[in-house]
């Protein structure tokens, strides 16, 4: 029995196994017991030698069991250090960083720029009423420069804008006649284009305007150059054309010079028109101004080399991730 049992306790495997052979040999029903038990039934010379030997065997098993039970705590304790061992010298997992998109990256650069020349930044809103949009930009309904801009109507009264000039009047209504106003604003805009390399249905236009006693033309020349030369690098050229916006008279677009592309239209502008400084509750025999509105995705495209303004859009992480560094 001894032998037996002593040979279990070594090879047991874990706490589990070793509890069950204290209960087999040593518990009330095991077999060690049943020994001692049986004592009664034997002659009185046999009990002292036989009880004797009974209780060595217990003791011996006992703390057989004690050592085995401290041994395996030990490995099982050593186990669970292992496991939960922190190897510090493995490599870590790297956190991949977003980049800001393009245009918020060209966004902040010709706010920054404006906001140097003395200019707030201004805000509106992407859905927008007829009346800002057109009627008091002096685009009445039956105007046909509305077809120039073909719109995203929600109801016959409300569309998305499709261009942040109704940011001007909303500013020069909410300035209440006080100047000099010295606004940009850039945001979302939607037309009905079809979408190609150079268009897209939804784009991104920065808004300027600057309405004071004595703005004039060349005022307006001065601002341009020298935003197109902090944004393009000293010594670009520009060149105004003339051309026709409803709000603006005279009005003109503006071109800079790509050395690849050649002249390449980057925004229009123009003088406030009297008809919409009045609308807005400015006298204009008193006050002048000029505006002019861009789109944010060519001059993007034209400073980083894009060759398609869907690129802008599709969200291809390898084009995104070239700009980390900018
Ligand atoms: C306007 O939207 C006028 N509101 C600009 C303005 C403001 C004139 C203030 C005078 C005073 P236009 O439709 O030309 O004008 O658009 C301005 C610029 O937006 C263009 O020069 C071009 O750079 C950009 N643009 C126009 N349509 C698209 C399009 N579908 N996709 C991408 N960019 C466009």
């Amino acid at each position: 029995l001894q032998e037996e049992a002593s040979s279990a306790i070594a090879s047991a495997d874990d706490l589990d196994q070793l509890r069950e052979l204290k209960v087999k040999y040593l518990g009330k029903k095991g077999e060690l017991t049943a020994v001692l038990r049986g004592m009664g039934s034997l002659s009185p010379e046999e009990r002292p030698v036989i009880g004797g030997l009974a209780n060595e065997i217990r003791g011996k098993l006992e703390s057989l069991i004690a050592e085995k039970e401290e041994a395996l705590e030990e490995a099982a304790l050593e186990t669970r250090l292992q496991e939960e061992k922190i190897d510090i010298t493995l490599p870590g997992v790297p956190r991949v960083a977003g980049s800001i998109h393009p245009l918020n990256l060209i966004i902040e650069q010709i706010e920054d720029i404006f906001v140097g020349m003395g200019f707030e930044v201004a805000e509106g809103t992407e859905v927008e009423v007829d009346y800002y949009n057109f009627e008091a930009l002096n685009i009445p309904k039956d105007h046909p420069a509305r077809d120039m801009q073909d719109s995203f109507y929600i109801t016959p009264e409300i569309l998305l804008r499709t261009h942040t000039s109704p940011v001007q009047v909303r500013t020069l209504e909410a300035k209440e006649g006080y100047v000099p106003v010295r606004i940009i604003c850039p945001g979302k805009v939607y037309r009905r284009d079809d979408d190609d390399a150079t268009h897209s249905h939804q784009f991104t236009q920065i808004e300027g305007l600057v309405v004071d006693r004595g703005v004039s033309m060349s005022e307006l020349n001065g601002v341009l150059l020298s935003f197109i030369e902090k944004i393009f690098g000293e010594g670009t050229e520009m060149r105004l054309r003339p051309s026709y916006f409803p709000f603006t008279e005279p009005s003109v677009e503006v071109d800079i010079y790509h050395p690849e592309k050649g002249w390449v239209e980057i925004l229009g502008a123009g003088m406030v028109h009297p008809r919409v400084l009045e609308k807005a509750g400015y006298n204009p025999e008193r006050y002048t101004g000029f505006a002019f509105g861009m789109g944010v995705e060519r001059i993007a495209m034209l400073k980083y080399d894009i060759d398609d303004i869907r690129h802008f859009y599709n969200n291809d992480l390898r084009f995104l991730r070239q700009f980390r560094s900018v």
